[in-house]
């Protein structure tokens, strides 16, 4: 699978929920919707999606458990950019949804795309051919990850974090949570869709757990490396939050090196479990070297 091409695919697929999205939820929540989930991103969950689920033996048409899982992604970006949390003006090098609307239709956007994920993932899973226990077990592990005991669950030691130094353990505790626990899913569910062994989606979240947490470890990096301008967000952000980082913990240096020495291990560990995958190589690669 080349790139390009299954990026142009879950563009596809988040332009037809755009649209669904307009008809579903009337007036100005569903127009806000449909900007939330077209905004630019560079899809890295939803690559990891397919490939994973190629990887795993895959030959259909997985994008739509890629958009599902962009849906959940794209979700955690407006509500972790309202006042309350980040508060942030800029996102995917724009107005954030708050701005170009305002908090009470960016609160109502994040959550009536929960369910709208959660139903496009069951509905992409059935259209895999994935029988009803295999297709529950799909949206069961994407909520998961959503939800307390990963993303929400990280963003709230976030939260509780900000302003006041903590342990590397407790960062990586935060950073498997917040960021780590959608990129571990997304690996997992495209395996799950190409009915993988249990022994093959093992080693995928071993996988997704290195390079979820390479990727917001190259995130910090690139708060205080990266231009607004190159990131699309505002540059800086975890500085003036007071929050405690990677590079804060260890320099810039020495955040790189972490991170490509986790990347490095998620492909040695894809390899030792006999899974020859280049387009995972890849984007274990792009995680740590991306400018963006
Ligand atoms: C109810 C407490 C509570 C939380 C709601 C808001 C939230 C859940 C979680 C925040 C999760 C979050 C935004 C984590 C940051 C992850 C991250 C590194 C985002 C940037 O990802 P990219 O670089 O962005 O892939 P693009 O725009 O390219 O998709």
């Amino acid at each position: 699978m080349a790139e390009a091409e299954g990026k142009a695919g879950i563009e596809a697929a988040l332009a037809a929920l755009a649209a669904h999205a307009r008809t579903l939820v009337p007036g100005v929540v569903g127009e806000a919707m449909a900007y939330a989930l077209a905004g630019e991103g560079k899809r890295v969950r939803g690559l990891l999606v397919l490939a994973a689920y190629r990887a795993c033996g895959g030959s259909g048409d997985a994008t739509g458990l890629a958009a599902a899982v962009e849906t959940v992604h794209a979700y955690s970006l407006v509500h972790d950019d309202l006042p309350c949390m980040d508060d942030d003006d800029m996102r995917r090098g724009r107005a954030t949804v708050h701005r170009a609307y305002d908090v009470p239709v960016a609160t109502a956007v994040g959550l009536a795309m929960i369910p709208f994920a959660a139903l496009t993932a069951s509905r992409a899973a059935a259209s895999l051919g994935l029988d009803d226990t295999h297709r529950a077990a799909v949206v069961r592990r994407l909520m998961q990850a959503s939800g307390a005991a990963g993303m929400v669950g990280g963003q709230l030691l976030d939260l509780d974090a900000e302003g006041r130094q903590v342990t590397l353990d407790e960062l990586q505790e935060i950073h498997r949570g917040k960021t780590g626990s959608l990129i571990s899913c997304s690996v997992a569910i495209g395996g799950m869709g190409a009915k993988a062994s249990s022994r093959q989606i093992a080693a995928l979240e071993a996988y997704g757990d290195r390079i979820g947490l390479a990727f917001q470890i190259a995130d910090d990096v690139l708060d205080v490396t990266a231009t607004t301008e190159q990131l699309g967000k505002t540059a800086g952000r975890d500085l003036d939050l007071h929050k405690s980082t990677y590079p804060a913990l260890l320099g810039i240096e020495g955040a790189r090196a972490r991170a490509e020495m986790l990347a490095r291990e998620a492909v040695d560990g894809l390899h030792q479990a006999g899974i020859a995958a280049p387009d995972l190589e890849a984007l274990a690669r792009f995680t740590v070297e991306r400018r963006s």
